[in-house]
This record gives C-alpha cells, structure tokens and sequence, in this order.
C-alpha cells in the first residue's frame, strides 16, 4: 500500500514505521492516524513480524498534533468528530511497538511516544507538552501517561509551563528506557525490537497486556490478572521448550514467534 506521511519497511522480524511529513516537523493530522493505524495493523496480522518500532527524523519525532488542522475548528466540529480518538486505537495494538525518539517530541508527539511499549531516546531528544502556550492542554493523553511515566510534580511542571525536557532528564525520570548516541538510535530500536521477536510472541503479548494492566487496576487484581496469564501460558508448547533448552544449555528454538 502506498502512503503520503509515513514510511514502511520490513526489517527481518520486524515492523519499522518512520513518520514522514518533514516540512511539519511530521506534525500528526488525519491522515498520519488513519496510515499510521493502517501499516501497524498489516504488521499485527503479519505471522513474520513479532514487534514494531515507530521512528521520526533526526529533527522531529513529531511536533504535536497538526495546529493548522485544529485551529479553525470548533467544538462542535470537534465533538462530533471525536476529534483524535481513533488514536485509542493504536494503544489497542497487540503486539510491542517501540518509539525510537530523535529531536522533538511535542505534544500529541511526546503523547504517541508514550502510547508506545517503551522509548529508546538520541540524546538530541527533546520531550514537552505545550500545549498550554496555545491556549488548550493535552488532548492524546498527555495529563494522564505523563503523570504516571514521571510524577505528579514533574507532569505539572511540563503541562502548566509548557517547558521541554531534554533526554538525560528524560531517562532520569523514567519517561524514556533508554538513551543512546543519535547515530545508534534507530540500529538500538531494531536491536531491541528484533530481540523481542525472537522470544513466544503470545508470552511476549502477554508481557504486554499484564504491564499495561498494572495502569487500569489495583495490585490485587493485577496480581491474580498476570497469575492466570502466567498459568495459561503452560498450555503453550514454547513454554515447554523454554524451559528444556535452560536444563539442557541450549537455545530455544520457539514455534510461536
Ligand atoms: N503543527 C503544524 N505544523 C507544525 C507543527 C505543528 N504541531 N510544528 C511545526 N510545524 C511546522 C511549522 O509551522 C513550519 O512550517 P512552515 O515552514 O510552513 O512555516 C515547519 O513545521 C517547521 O517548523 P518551525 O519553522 O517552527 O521550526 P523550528 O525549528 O523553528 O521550531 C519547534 C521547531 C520548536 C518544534 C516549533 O515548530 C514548534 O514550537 N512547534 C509546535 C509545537 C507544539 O506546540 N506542539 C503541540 C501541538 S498541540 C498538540 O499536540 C495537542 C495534541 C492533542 C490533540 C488531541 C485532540 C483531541
């Protein structure tokens, strides 16, 4: 298929997705989200790809939402629209998908980093949510992921301020995963990505769904959630032979990936 904002390759096990609108700083408007949504999900119904890694340029991840697409809409417009909710969507994704982050991640751009499984960060990254500077506050879930990536305080700080923060304050708080040299980012995404594929792919969804459990529900739930998860995976040949190539010093060779 072929697509106008984005860019879509195949890398082995592995589901790269490069947004491409470099004269907005890949600014995510409609059409982003509607290809966006349309490559990951050929890449979760493709058996050969085990994970994702969603990347930007060297100057931007994303700028935020597409300011001239929103500036002259109303609420209405926006109401029944449901502006932006398709993007709940790409958190339904079931499969791991990382964000390789260089440059600026804005606004809906730090939020859709943060709808990613984890962040792998150029030290050139810069995340903020500034919103406020025009007059709205985040709209994509920024209120709500930042303030469980880095605290209340410093989620106060970014949305009432609007201030950016650089990677190594990024990684300090816990908002990124990783922090790599600009020139290594995208081979540390792939490298992690491709690590991910070569692991049971319903254990590794299942890693998914319990971690991202821990955010809608209280421990005790969570914890008898992750448990039947961890029972049903006995069903699984793979985990039979996880745990036979241990005893037998040897690599495992999973069927489901
Ligand atoms: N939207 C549209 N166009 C953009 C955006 C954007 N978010 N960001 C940059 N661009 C465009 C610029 O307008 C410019 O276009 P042109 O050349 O036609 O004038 C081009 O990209 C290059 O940008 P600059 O010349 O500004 O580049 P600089 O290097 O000088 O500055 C910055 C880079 C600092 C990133 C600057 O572009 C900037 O501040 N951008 C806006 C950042 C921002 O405010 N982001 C938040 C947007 S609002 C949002 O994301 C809300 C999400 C929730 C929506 C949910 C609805 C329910």
């Amino acid at each position: 298929m072929a697509y106008e904002t984005i860019l879509v390759e195949t890398r082995g096990k592995v589901g790269l997705i490069t947004l491409n609108r470099p004269k907005a700083l890949n600014a995510l408007n409609t059409e982003v989200l509607t290809e966006l949504l349309a490559a990951a999900r050929a890449f979760e119904a493709d058996p050969r790809i085990g994970a994702l890694v969603l990347t930007g340029s060297d100057k931007a991840f994303a700028a935020g939402a597409d300011i001239k697409e929103m500036q002259s809409q109303t609420y209405v417009d926006m109401y029944l629209a449901d502006f932006f909710s398709g993007w709940e969507d790409f958190t339904r994704l079931r499969k791991p998908i990382i964000a390789a982050v260089a440059g600026y991640a804005l606004g809906g751009g730090c939020e859709l980093a943060m709808m990613c499984d984890f962040i792998i960060a150029a030290d050139t990254a810069k995340f903020g949510q500034p919103e406020i500077t025009l007059g709205v506050i985040p709209g994509m879930g920024g209120s709500q992921r930042l303030t469980r990536f880095v605290g209340k305080s410093k989620a106060m700080d970014m949305c009432l301020t609007g201030r950016m923060m650089d990677a190594a304050e990024a990684e300090r708080c816990g908002l990124v995963s990783r922090l790599v040299p600009a020139g290594e980012l995208i081979e540390e995404a792939l490298k992690a990505a491709d690590k991910i594929a070569g692991f049971s792919l319903p254990a590794v969804m299942m890693a998914k769904e319990a971690v991202n459990r821990s955010y809608e529900t209280t421990l005790g739930e969570g914890l008898r959630f992750e448990r039947r998860l961890f029972h049903s995976l006995f069903a699984f040949e793979d985990q039979k032979e996880g745990m036979a190539a241990f005893a037998e010093k040897r690599s495992a060779n999973f069927q489901n990936r």
